[in-house]
């Protein structure tokens, strides 16, 4: 009888444990999904796809950020001039800028140097013929 219950508690500590195992996978996975390597977005019926080449971005290093930008027949956005502007919602330790240029027909690069771990918002400002159009991300960053 003492035995029997003694192993249903361990079989309960058991299911408790691998409960809380998944409960830690599970969040750890909608952290990585709130903030994917590669992030699409369309505004205006321009489409962003913004990417990191490291991910998470390393904090005090440069971190390859690329937008490809096309229209809405698939087709490149050239000689657009984009710019990011990288902050932390919440915080005060404060923006960072950096340009991308156009390394090949509606591809833009530039790097990001996050200052800290954390999640930053990445604000890209797309300027074409007078008129901009603002795409924002989050990019984790860690050591
Ligand atoms: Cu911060």
């Amino acid at each position: 009888m003492n035995s029997r219950k003694k192993l249903t508690t361990a079989s309960t500590t058991a299911v408790l444990a691998a409960a809380a195992v998944i409960a830690v996978i599970r969040a750890q996975a909608g952290a990585a999904e709130a903030t994917p390597p590669v992030v699409t977005q369309t505004v205006e019926g321009m489409n962003a796809q913004i990417k990191l080449g490291t991910y998470p971005a390393k904090i005090l290093q440069n971190n390859a950020f690329t937008v490809t930008l096309t229209d809405q027949d698939g087709l490149p956005v050239v000689d657009s001039k984009l710019d990011v502007v990288l902050s932390m919602p919440s915080m005060l330790c404060g923006d960072a800028a950096f340009d991308l240029k156009e390394v090949s027909p509606g591809v833009y690069e530039g790097e990001m140097i996050p200052i800290m771990t954390g999640i930053w918002e990445a604000t890209v400002t797309a300027e074409l013929d007078g008129s901009s159009t603002t795409f924002t991300r989050k990019v984790k960053a860690e050591r």
